[in-house]
């Protein structure tokens, strides 16, 4: 038995024997700048101890100290956002190359070479803050410029097109794809009874639906997707005229996605995969970037195309209507603290600066209500625009708006209404509005009936889904097919399943055959169409596979080591794949690194068990005799390889590690490479995928 304690009081009231280790790290603070403070500046004298009657006697009320940060800790947690919940944000920096000054006043878009800050969140849509990073989804990309005037929030998705039409339909499509109401899961997935149920009975989805089933939702990193406005504004000149515009985000890193067996299992080895290749190139110093580009049309190149510009469901191929870049975004600084700036970052597609409009497309007019209203219930307070990450750092704001939860402002004077005379008694007067450069909306007629009606120019559902189809590289539409299967084999509702292949009938009867037998079902009867779908030309500018860059920029390599490898071989690796512009770590059976031939250690950066290859883009093998033989029995090493070749990548391997890659099912062919000769022939497969490899690793549908 263990001696009881006394209740004397010792000598030493923080008794630091008791608690612990690490003494010097609770060392105590003089100076008024070091010490810390409850929240309302009383000095703590002793952050380990609540107060107590005695040493063993009960917790008295009065320790306000324990009281106070306890409490803040319970409310530590604001409602999360209904949509968009998980997110990783950036701030950076624009750079407009190009002036827009024909079309617009905007001085964010005229004047070159002028560098406005901005704050960047990416987000996945439907699964809650602490969801996994790679489920498939459509990924948000809203941008908050900080200009001169004002503002301006670019609330954008990296799908150029969105599954609704009308902004009355959100509240049922986010329940439809949420987790469903009675059980609680699946948490962010869209592979479920209620979500296809929606878009079976709904075909305007179908276009945005087909972007979501491929390639483009299970996104690489965050640093690797486009963006774009999706729905179409006007940029207004100084003459006071309009055109319409779409605006683009395109990566330097060229647009990459994952395969979706590697998605899911990402998903398992680091739920945080996207967040934290965002946080580390940016801190290692490599700055992910954007192009910034734009579509303009006139109101009669709007009236040419054979769909309505108001209807975010619809693309204007680039092909078509060509993208003019202008500027480009640079990410250079992670937040200091998540919670300050990530989740309390408040994006308003009403933030808009004078010179940039809104156009009347239903889904974007029902946004313009629906943010505000939701940072209200998010933040709490009408004064969400104080927090720092949310104020107009380009410019002062001012007004006569005043007092609410959280005022942080002390306004002075008397003025807090307009218009007031109190200047001509010397008193502050306040702001006034500016007639000239003061935001004015675009003077559009407007004079209808008031009517609940969706306009027959959005009635054409399956064009641009056939379009897009049609468009992708032969793995890309083998992608798709067999997302659609996926998805479907986990909708318990036949009748759900034939809905959907009945619709995709109307979008290309080869890939609704291809999903039927994908399924093992019959294919259903065509559903009838509200306007018969026409064959547009393809936009090979969608397409992934032959766009993105063969390069190792701003990709990873992981060298898997073992005791007796030759570190020659390893450096050879490092340096030709640093010198292409990869990270590369080192996995080790054991975190503390492998003892390599010549007897010198190599420190690795993981542990084989918690590295599996998914999280690399190409990886090698550098493995002794011995160091294989012990690896044949090590499942993790086995799944390494043996996923390696699965998700087509680039193996390069020691003769030695042949038992492995044999044990691992690895094939031959021009993706394997033995690094006897060096490694720069590993470089080059090692920079994309070996598209060849996979139909002799999985059936596509
Ligand atoms: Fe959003 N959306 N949305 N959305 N959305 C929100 O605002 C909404 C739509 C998008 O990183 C919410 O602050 C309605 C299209 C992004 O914080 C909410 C409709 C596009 C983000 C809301 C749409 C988007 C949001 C939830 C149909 C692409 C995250 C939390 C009319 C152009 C921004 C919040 C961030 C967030 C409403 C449709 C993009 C509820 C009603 C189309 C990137 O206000």
């Amino acid at each position: 038995m263990t001696a009881r304690r006394s209740d004397a009081v010792p000598e030493n009231s923080t008794n630091q024997d008791i608690i612990g280790q690490g003494g010097e790290l609770h060392q105590q603070a003089s100076t008024p700048e070091t010490r810390l403070t409850t929240n309302h500046g009383t000095p703590i004298s002793d952050n380990q101890n609540s107060l107590k009657a005695g040493p063993r006697g009960p917790t008295l009320l009065e320790d306000f100290i324990l009281r106070e940060k306890i409490q803040h800790f319970d409310h530590e947690r604001i409602p999360e956002r209904i949509v968009h919940a998980r997110g990783s944000a950036a701030h950076g920096v624009f750079e407009l190359t190009e002036s827009l000054e024909q079309y617009t006043t905007a001085k964010i878009l005229t004047e070159v070479g002028e560098k406005t800050e901005l704050f960047a969140r990416f987000s996945t849509v439907a699964g809650g803050a602490g969801s996994i990073d790679t489920p498939r989804d459509v990924r948000g990309f809203a941008v908050k410029f900080y200009t001169k005037e004002g503002n301006w929030d670019l609330v954008g998705n990296n799908i150029p097109v969105f599954f609704i039409q009308d902004a009355i339909k959100f509240p049922d499509l986010i329940h439809a794809v949420k987790m469903e109401a009675d059980r609680g899961y699946p948490q962010a997935a869209s592979a479920h009874d209620t979500f296809w149920d929606f878009v079976g009975l709904m075909p305007e989805t179908t276009h945005t639906v087909m972007w979501a089933m491929s390639d483009r939702a299970i996104p690489r990193s965050l640093r690797m997707m486009e963006g774009f406005g999706v729905n179409t504004f006007r940029l207004v000149n100084a003459k006071g005229e309009s055109h319409f515009v779409k605006f683009h985000w395109r990566p330097k890193l060229g647009t990459q996605a994952t395969c979706w067996d590697e998605a899911v299992k990402i998903a398992g080895a680091d739920p945080d995969f996207h967040r934290r290749d965002l946080f580390d190139a940016i801190d290692q110093g490599d700055f992910p970037q954007w192009d910034f580009a734009v579509q303009v049309l006139t109101q009669a190149e709007a009236d040419a195309l054979p769909f309505d510009i108001l209807d975010a469901t619809k693309i204007i191929p680039e092909e078509v209507h060509p993208l003019k870049v202008i500027g480009r975004m640079t990410l250079n600084r992670n937040p200091d603290n998540f919670f300050a700036e990530t989740e309390q970052a408040a994006f308003l597609p009403t933030n808009i600066v004078p010179g940039i409009d809104f156009s009347d497309d239903p889904l974007l007019q029902g946004r313009l209500f629906s943010y505000q209203d939701t940072q209200l219930s998010r933040l709490g307070t009408v004064n969400f625009h104080q927090i720092p990450i949310n104020q107009a750092k380009g410019c002062p704001f001012q007004n006569f708006q005043r007092d609410g939860h959280m005022q942080t402002q002390v306004p002075t004077g008397r003025a807090n209404y307009e218009p007031n005379s109190l200047a001509q008694a010397g008193e502050e007067g306040g702001p006034r509005a500016d007639a000239k450069g003061g935001f004015t909306s675009f003077r559009e007629p407007v004079e209808k009936e008031k009517v609940r009606l969706r306009s027959e120019t959005f009635a054409d559902h399956y064009s641009q889904p056939r379009l897009f189809f049609a468009s992708l590289a032969a793995p890309e539409q083998a992608h798709l097919a067999s997302a659609i299967v996926f998805e479907l084999s986990k909708v318990s509702l036949e009748h759900v399943r034939n809905r959907v292949m009945g619709n995709l009938r109307n979008v290309d009867e080869d890939l609704a055959k291809r999903v039927a037998d994908g399924l093992g079902m019959a294919l259903p009867e065509k559903t009838p169409a509200a306007a018969e779908p026409i064959d547009l030309d393809p936009s090979p500018a969608v397409r992934l596979i032959g766009k993105y860059p063969d390069s190792l920029k701003g990709r990873k390599v992981g060298v898997l080591v073992t005791d007796g490898a030759d570190g020659a071989v390893v450096k050879a690796v490092q340096d030709a794949a640093k010198a292409a512009g990869a990270a590369v770590e080192i996995i080790a059976p054991k975190r503390g690194g492998a003892k390599l031939k010549d007897g010198s250690t190599l420190k690795a950066d993981h542990q084989l068990a918690g590295a599996p290859s998914v999280l690399f883009d190409a990886v090698a093998l550098v493995l002794s005799a011995d160091g294989c033989e012990q690896l044949l029995t090590e499942g993790a090493a086995v799944d390494f390889a043996k996923d390696a070749f699965g998700h087509l990548k680039a193996i390069g391997h020691t003769p030695e590690a042949q038992p492995l890659l044999d044990k691992a099912g690895v094939e031959a062919d021009a993706g394997v490479v033995d690094l006897s000769n060096g490694a720069d022939g590993f470089i080059k497969p090692a920079a994309t995928r070996q598209w060849d490899r996979e139909p002799k690793v999985r059936t596509l549908a």
